[in-house]
């Protein structure tokens, strides 16, 4: 049986990346990493953007996933880039619109690779094509939320091996609302909700917001403190937004996820789902979970830089 390493969020943080590699074991050969043992990394997306060596990290990513020594899910800064640069054929414009808060966002990743397009083409070919989530024997693994109804419509409606984000399926799941829709958005950027009518949020972008982010892993959720991410001190105590999903998310098989920009040291707030994303693109640590077989979820499996 296959033994894996699961890494977090790694944003261009290439040197990082690869002292964590080195420290779970494996080796470069002929450039490419792989574990001695056979064990295999599985990545949880959001490999670009933000930080310094962001075509160094994709070869290292790829290279691995195409000589069986990793699996990668895409993570919603690859979707938003294969939408920044698909033309939106019937509407005009492009799927992701070239704003200043957009452009901002992908800034770094255009700017590194400006004298490469072709490898950048080449890059965006493979984004289009990466799976929304796997499922492993003992384990799953998406990049922000696993919603057991959303990854049953991706599996009879999103096929990789089949073109993936093609123009036809980015058509279909840019339509506000659409079951489509929800199901990409939340699965790769997470449950969203409003806040009660003039509460706002200020996120790490320094943008104000009427949504939140709800702590779908979350362990308790008896106010927004526990339930919300990123909530102001003052309101810690109010309650949970209308309509939010107040249930306690459990599963016979862990899934393993990115997204959130945890802070601190990585624990495991829920057996059931473990976020491994801790802002390594904001001066904090790179995480993987080493998960081997018989297993039986422990912070001690927690490795990271
Ligand atoms: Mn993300």
């Amino acid at each position: 049986m296959t033994n894996y390493d699961i890494i977090g969020d790694i944003h261009g943080h290439a040197d990082t990346l690869e002292r964590l590699l080195v420290k779970l074991g494996y080796q470069r050969v002929s450039g490419i990493y792989k574990h001695p043992e056979g064990r295999q990394v599985v990545y949880v997306g959001d490999f670009i953007d933000r930080g310094p060596k962001i075509r160094e990290t994709l070869h290292i990513v790829r290279n691995m996933v195409e000589a069986g020594s990793a699996h990668a899910v895409m993570g919603n800064h690859e979707y938003n880039a294969v939408c920044f640069h698909t033309p939106h054929k019937e509407e005009g414009g492009f799927f992701r619109s070239h704003t200043v808060k957009e452009i901002e966002q992908h800034l770094e990743t255009l700017r590194q690779f400006k004298d490469f397009p072709d490898e950048w083409e080449s890059f965006l070919s493979w984004f289009q094509t990466l799976p929304m989530f796997l499922e492993f024997p003992a384990f799953n693994v998406v990049h922000s939320y696993w919603n057991p109804s959303h990854i049953t419509w991706l599996k009879e409606n999103y096929k990789p091996a089949l073109g993936g984000l093609t123009g036809s399926f980015l058509s279909e799941s840019s339509i506000k609302n659409s079951q489509a829709f929800k199901a990409v958005e939340e699965t790769l950027k997470g449950p969203e909700i409003a806040l009660p009518e003039g509460v706002f949020m200020v996120d790490k972008e320094g943008h104000v917001r009427s949504e939140c982010r709800l702590k779908w892993w979350a362990s308790t959720k008896n106010n927004m403190g526990e339930g919300v991410m990123e909530c102001p001190e003052t309101e810690r105590s109010y309650p949970m937004p209308p309509g939010s999903d107040l249930s306690i998310y459990t599963a016979e098989k862990p899934v393993f996820f990115g997204h959130y920009w945890l802070k601190g040291n990585p624990e495991i707030e829920n057996k059931s789902a473990i976020c491994l994303d801790y802002s390594v693109a904001k001066h904090g640590k790179l995480v993987a979970y080493r998960f081997d077989a018989e297993h039986n979820i422990d912070s001690k499996n927690f490795i990271f830089i």
